[in-house]
C-alpha cells in the first residue's frame, strides 16, 4: 500500500447536449463558481459525453462554446478555475476504457438516468450511453477529485465512482484513487419540468415551454412561468403545505435559489399568495438574475476565438494534472510503454 493524502480539488462538468438551462445554472454552475476559491477547481464542457446521444456536428462546437460562455458568464474566472472541454484531454478516454474494464455490468444495469433516458428503446440506445457513468468516473478521477458539485440526477453516478475507485484500490491493493465525495446541497438540487412536477427540468425535453432557457429573454420567461403548470390552491402559510404539491414546491424552491434564501422565507414572504400574484413577481425575480448572465453569455459568444483559447489554455493546465496520475494507473495495471 502506497501512503496517499489527496489534496482538495473540485471536479464537475456540463455536457452540451442543447442550450443550458435554468435547472444547469441553479444545480451545477452557481455552486461550482461559489466554490472557487475555496479550493483548487478543474470544470469542463464533457463533449464526449453529449455524443452518446446523436449531436450534429455543425453544432457541437458552437453548444461546447455556449456552455464554455455560461460558465464564464456566470462568474468562473479562467485564472482561478480551469476551464476546459473534456475531448482536448486524452486522459479522459483513456482511464475511461480502464474504468470499463474495472465497473461491473451488474453495477450498470442499476443505473436509473439510463434506464429513463433509454425507455422502451434500450436495445437501439449508443453503447456509449450505458457505459456513460464510468467515463464520469474517470473524468473524475483523472484529476484525483475529492468533491464533486452536481445536481440530484447525478447522485447515483458519484456513488458509481466511489465504487470504481474502491474496487481499483483493492484490486490492485493500492490507494491510488480518492473516495470522492458528491456535494448536492441547497435548495436547487432538482428543479423541475416547468410543465410536469414529476419529472426533472433538462435541456433535451421535448417541448421548450418545460423548462428557462439560459438564452430566455424577458418575454419568454414571464409566459413560461405564466404557463407553469400548477394546482389551483394558493400558496400554504407554513412550507409542510408544499408536501404534496410538486408544482408548486417546484417554483418555490426556484425562487428560493434564484434569492439566495430558503422556500421557508419565500412561504414567510408570500403566505397563501395566488398562483396570480406569485408567478409575476418570480418572473421579474428570474429576469433580475437572468438577464446580466445571458447579456454576458452573448458578449462571449461574439469572441468565438477568445472562448476557444480559454478553453485550449485550460486544456493544457488540466492535462498538467491529468498525466502523471494517467501515467501511474498504467504502472499500477501493468501495461508497457516504451
Ligand atoms: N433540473 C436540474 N436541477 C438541478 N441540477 C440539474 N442539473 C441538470 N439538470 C438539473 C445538473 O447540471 C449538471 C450538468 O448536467 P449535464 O448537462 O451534464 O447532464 P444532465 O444532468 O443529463 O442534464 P440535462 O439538462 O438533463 O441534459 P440532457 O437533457 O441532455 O440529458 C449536473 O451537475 C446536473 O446534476
Amino acid at each position: 500500500m502506497t501512503d496517499t493524502t489527496f489534496t482538495p480539488r473540485v471536479f464537475s462538468g456540463i455536457k452540451p447536449s442543447g442550450g443550458l438551462t435554468l435547472g444547469n445554472y441553479l444545480g451545477a454552475i452557481k455552486r461550482f463558481v461559489g466554490m472557487q476559491g475555496q479550493m483548487e477547481t478543474v470544470y469542463c464542457v464533457v463533449d464526449l459525453h453529449a455524443i452518446t446521444v446523436w449531436q450534429d456536428p455543425k453544432e457541437l462546437a458552437n453548444m461546447t462554446r455556449e456552455v464554455a460562455a455560461g460558465y464564464l458568464a456566470a462568474g468562473l474566472d479562467p485564472s482561478s478555475s480551469i476551464l476546459f472541454n473534456q475531448s482536448q484531454v486524452a486522459g479522459h478516454a483513456e482511464l475511461g476504457w480502464i474504468f470499463n474494464c474495472v465497473a461491473r455490468v451488474g453495477w450498470m444495469d442499476r443505473m436509473t438516468q439510463f434506464k429513463d433516458k433509454a425507455g422502451a428503446n434500450a436495445e437501439k440506445v449508443s453503447l456509449g450511453l450505458y457505459a456513460y457513468p464510468s467515463l464520469m468516473a474517470a473524468d473524475i478521477l483523472l484529476y484525483h477529485a475529492t468533491h464533486v458539485p452536481v445536481g440530484d440526477d447525478q447522485k447515483q453516478h458519484v456513488e458509481l465512482t466511489r465504487d470504481i475507485a474502491a474496487k481499483f484500490n483493492h484490486d490492485f491493493k493500492t490507494d491510488f484513487f480518492p473516495i470522492t465525495e458528491p456535494v448536492i446541497e441547497g435548495p436547487a438540487t432538482r428543479i423541475m419540468n416547468l410543465r410536469d412536477g414529476t419529472k426533472k427540468m433538462s435541456k433535451s425535453g421535448e417541448s421548450d415551454m418545460e423548462r428557462i432557457n439560459m438564452t430566455d429573454d424577458a418575454d419568454k420567461i414571464a409566459k413560461k412561468f405564466k404557463k407553469a403548470k400548477t394546482d389551483p390552491e394558493p400558496l400554504p402559510e407554513t412550507v409542510e403545505g408544499l408536501a404534496d404539491r410538486p408544482e408548486a414546491r417546484n417554483l418555490v424552491e426556484i425562487y428560493a435559489a434564484l434569492d439566495e434564501t430558503t422556500p421557508e422565507a419565500v412561504i414567510a414572504q408570500y403566505p397563501g399568495a395566488g398562483w396570480g400574484t406569485f408567478k409575476p413577481a418570480l418572473a421579474d425575480l428570474a429576469v433580475a438574475k437572468l438577464s446580466p448572465i445571458s447579456d454576458e453569455m452573448a458578449r462571449f459568444m461574439d469572441d468565438p476565438a477568445e472562448i476557444d483559447r480559454i478553453l485550449g489554455a485550460g486544456s493544457e493546465k488540466a492535462r498538467a494534472i491529468a498525466e502523471p496520475i494517467l501515467r501511474k494507473t498504467y504502472d499500477i495495471v501493468g501495461i508497457l510503454r516504451s
